[in-house]
C-alpha cells in the first residue's frame, strides 16, 4: 500500500542546487519542508551499490534522526563510452569543496582518449532516484532517467553540477542552458524533462495531493 506525504517533510539533502529543486518540486503539494541543513542533520555515508539504495540510505537515516517523514535524491550522470562512469560516483568526481568545470574537464579528457568526438559515441544519461522514508520505516521510492549527449564546451550557467555539459534530447540548450522551470519540464508545459523531475512525476501520482 502507497502512503500518502502530508504534513512536514524533511529534505535529507547538503546540496544547494537539489535542494532547491526539490523545494521547486515540492512546493504545489503544500508540504512543509525543512532541510537536512536546517535540522543539523549529519550526512550519512552513501555505501549502496545503486542510486536507488544511496537513496534510501539518506531517507532513512534521515526520517530516524528528524522523526519525520524524509524526501532524499540520489542521482548522477552515466557516461555510456565510460562504462557508466561517473555513476554513483558523480559527486565524488567533483572533490571536496566540489568543483565541477574540474569534472566535466576529466570526462571530456576520458572521452577525447576513447575518440568518442561525434555525438553517437558520446551519449550519457542523468539518473535520480527519490525515496520518502517515514521514521517507521514505511519507504516510498521511485526512479527516472534523462538521455541526451555530453557537449564541449560547457554552456550556460544556470542549474548545477553537470548541467552546462548535458544537452537533453530533442532540445537546442543544455541543461545549464535552461531555466529551472524549462529543466524541470513539468505539467502543464511539458510532462518532465529532468531526471529528477521525471521520477518526481511518479512519485507524487503514488504519494502526493496537488493542493
Ligand atoms: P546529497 O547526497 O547531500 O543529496 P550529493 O551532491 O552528494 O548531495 P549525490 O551523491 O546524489 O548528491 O550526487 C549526485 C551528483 O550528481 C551531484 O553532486 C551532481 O554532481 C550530479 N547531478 C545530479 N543531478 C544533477 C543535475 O540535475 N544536474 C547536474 N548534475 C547533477
Amino acid at each position: 500500500m502507497h502512503r500518502r506525504i502530508t504534513g512536514k517533510l524533511v529534505i535529507a539533502t547538503h546540496n544547494p542546487g537539489k535542494l532547491a529543486e526539490m523545494r521547486e518540486l515540492l512546493a504545489p503539494y503544500g508540504i512543509e519542508a525543512v532541510s537536512a541543513g536546517e535540522l543539523g542533520l549529519g550526512e550519512p555515508e552513501e555505501t549502496g551499490a545503486d542510486f536507488r539504495a544511496n537513496a534510501r540510505i539518506k531517507a532513512v537515516a534521515a526520517a530516524r534522526s528528524a522523526k519525520i517523514p524524509a524526501f532524499a535524491d540520489d542521482s548522477g550522470l552515466v557516461v555510456d563510452a565510460l562504462d557508466g562512469a561517473p555513476g554513483i560516483h558523480s559527486a565524488r568526481w567533483a572533490g571536496k569543496p566540489a568543483d565541477f568545470s574540474a569534472a566535466m574537464a576529466r570526462i571530456e579528457r576520458l572521452l577525447q582518449e576513447r575518440g568518442a568526438t561525434t555525438p553517437e559515441k558520446r551519449r550519457a544519461h542523468f539518473v535520480s532516484a527519490l525515496c520518502v522514508a517515514w521514521p517507521d520505516d514505511h519507504l516510498e521510492e521511485v526512479e527516472a532517467r534523462v538521455d541526451g549527449t555530453l557537449v564541449w564546451p560547457p554552456r550556460g550557467t544556470a542549474g548545477f553540477g553537470y548541467d552546462p555539459t548535458f544537452l537533453p534530447d530533442g532540445h537546442a540548450r543544455t541543461f545549464g542552458e535552461m531555466t529551472s522551470i524549462e529543466k524541470h519540464g513539468l505539467p502543464p508545459l511539458g510532462l518532465g524533462l529532468s531526471h529528477r523531475a521525471r521520477a518526481f512525476v511518479k512519485l507524487a501520482e503514488i504519494a502526493l495531493d496537488r493542493r
